[in-house]
């Protein structure tokens, strides 16, 4: 490839850089994606240990386009990965695009050529592109996170981070399986590796509140029936808070009905499964305290109930929620609680009895040391910023991205950054990402990057940039927004606390609804915020 000159570069081959490739070409546009993997896919390409599972019910999470969901089956109500990455295929059959997509390439750095308003992208292939925009996608967790554990790399066996996965698999029948982490990926993998393992230890730090998940597995005929309401209900994610199509909490407070009232919809929500306990309950349970508490109450009792032993009871739903109810991401669970009444299962609380270290044999505790065979790093992603600024971006004034956000995530929208002309990025840092599913955001918030890079290219323009101030001003709607929720109260990685040394600040925009509305507006008052022209202003 070398030398190619083309007009939009879109870095991930995930949902959001594939709409973005077929929108974009659809409008004329020559297009070139990039991708680090061998196919598509994004998270389901690397995210591919046992268990990977999509937490979002059909049909939220999937596009919108008939011509794409006529065809195609789901055979789950939560589809695996190996089903998404077929999703995936039957993708690249109908919008033809791995055409223009460049597999096992990884952008390296991008400089932006103020005299030709272009950036310059180089990849780890020895590759230079030239592209009048770029459009990163890189997806919330394209960056792993692995903790600093002293004597990590003395380990003996085998050890994989779960978003690093083996593509060849590894091999967990009649092994000693240890796992560090107990989020999403944890409670997934934890499900597969117990009935397998010689036996399985968890090393968990914060119970993880998860959910009932209420998996149910469609024939072709209940596909069909779903279908007919397809049209319905893929629209209505746009004008959904959630931005799923069926999930809506009551418009009243939890502390203003009856208990009786209140139990019927906790109860309700319960049975229905997936995200509908965490967010289509009450309208204040995750705003205010009192209301939080009641809802974590009633997911106490009945988790509790599933668990055989007292003592692990209390370690993975304690009397004292560990963090309010839903500030972390929950997870979906379909028999994490009754993998602890296995005898070949053991639950270690490493805040009791914190990890010293990685041993060449296993993991050695202030109690005592657990060998193992496999040791699995289910503990999470640097979310967002870290895959953004693995790449070396420089922007006007040979600025860094590291640098602009060195205190913090400095965003017009979530999309443009001051300093960094013709570069949109989506599913990114202060924006919905994390509060509305990859397919859905992809087209949501993707239709207002084609329309605006439509919009610069058909006025005769050749840059858009955000000002200053108008980064300033959204950073402060992101503050106010932090204090109005309780996700503050929650080390999680939607507010950077997962990592060490990370800025603690709200990384995703809770309410999609109100995000697009606010886009829209910018939009239609001339890219309020957005400097738009033809030469270089500085
Ligand atoms: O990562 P996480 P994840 N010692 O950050 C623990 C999506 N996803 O990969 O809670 C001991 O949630 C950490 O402990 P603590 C989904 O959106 C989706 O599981 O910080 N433990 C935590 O338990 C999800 O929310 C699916 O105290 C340590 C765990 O590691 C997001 O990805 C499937 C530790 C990390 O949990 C991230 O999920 C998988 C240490 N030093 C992922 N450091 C679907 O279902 C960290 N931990 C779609």
């Amino acid at each position: 490839m070398h030398g190619v000159e083309t007009d939009v570069v879109v870095i991930g081959a995930g949902f959001n850089g594939l709409y973005q490739l077929h929108r974009l070409r659809e409008e004329g546009f020559r297009v070139l994606l990039v991708e680090a993997g061998s196919r598509l896919g994004g998270i389901w390409f690397w995210n591919c240990y046992p268990g990977a599972r999509v937490d979002s019910h059909v049909p939220n999470y999937e596009f919108s386009m008939e011509s794409v969901w006529r065809e195609w089956n789901w055979s789950e109500r939560f589809p695996g990965y190996a089903e998404l990455r077929k999703y995936f295929d039957h993708l690249d059959a109908k919008l033809d695009l791995s055409r223009d997509i460049r597999f096992n390439t990884c952008v390296k750095s991008a400089a932006f050529d103020g005299a030709a308003n272009q950036w310059r992208i180089s990849t780890d292939t020895g590759d230079e592109i030239q592209a009048r925009f770029v459009v990163p996608c890189l997806g919330f967790a394209s960056k792993a996170f692995v903790p600093n554990l002293p004597g990590l790399e003395s380990f003996a066996g085998e050890c994989h981070h779960t978003g690093l996965w083996p593509q060849s698999g590894v091999e967990l029948a009649g092994k000693r399986v240890g796992v560090i982490g107990t989020g999403a990926s944890g409670v997934q993998v934890i499900q597969e590796a117990a009935p397998l393992a010689s036996h399985l230890t968890i090393f968990q730090r914060t119970p993880n509140l998860a959910l009932p998940m209420r998996q149910i597995r469609y024939d072709a005929a209940a596909q069909e029936e779903l279908k007919a309401k397809y049209p319905e209900m893929l629209a209505r994610r746009a004008i959904s808070a959630t931005s799923y199509h069926d999930i809506q909490a009551e418009p009243r407070s939890a502390l203003d009905v009856t208990p009786d009232e209140r139990h019927r919809r906790f109860e309700w929500a319960w049975q229905e499964g997936g995200f509908h306990f965490w967010a289509g309950t009450f309208n204040d349970v995750l705003s205010n305290k009192n209301a939080n508490a009641l809802a974590y109450a009633f997911w106490r009792n009945r988790t509790r109930a599933r668990i055989n032993d007292p003592d692990v009871a209390r370690k993975l739903a304690p009397d004292v929620a560990p963090h309010p109810f839903g500030s972390k991401r929950p997870s979906l669970e379909q028999n994490y609680y009754e993998v602890f009444n296995q005898p070949n299962v053991t639950l270690v609380d490493v805040k009791e009895t914190p990890i010293e270290r990685i041993t060449p044999h296993g993991v050695l505790t202030s109690e005592s040391e657990t060998e193992l065979d496999v040791l699995v790093l289910a503990t999470g992603f640097d979310a967002s910023t870290g895959g953004i600024t693995a790449i070396d971006w420089h922007g006007t004034e040979d600025t860094s991205l590291s640098n602009l956000w060195r205190n913090g995530v400095v965003t017009h929208l979530g999309m443009a950054m001051p300093g960094f002309p013709n570069l949109l990025m989506l599913y990114g840092p202060q924006s919905p990402t994390a509060f509305c599913n990859g397919p859905t955001c992809a087209e949501l918030q993707g239709e207002w990057v084609v329309e605006c890079l439509r919009h610069v290219r058909d006025s005769g323009y050749t840059r858009i940039e955000a000002t200053p101030q108008a980064a300033r001003v959204w950073g402060e709607h992101m503050r106010e927004e932090f204090a109005d929720s309780l996700l503050h109260l929650a080390d999680s990685w939607y507010v950077g606390a997962n990592v060490p040394g990370k800025q603690r600040e709200l990384l995703y925009y809770a309410n999609t609804q109100k995000y697009l509305k606010l886009c829209r507006d910018v939009a239609t008052n001339g890219y309020r915020g957005f400097q738009i022209g033809r030469g270089s202003w500085r």
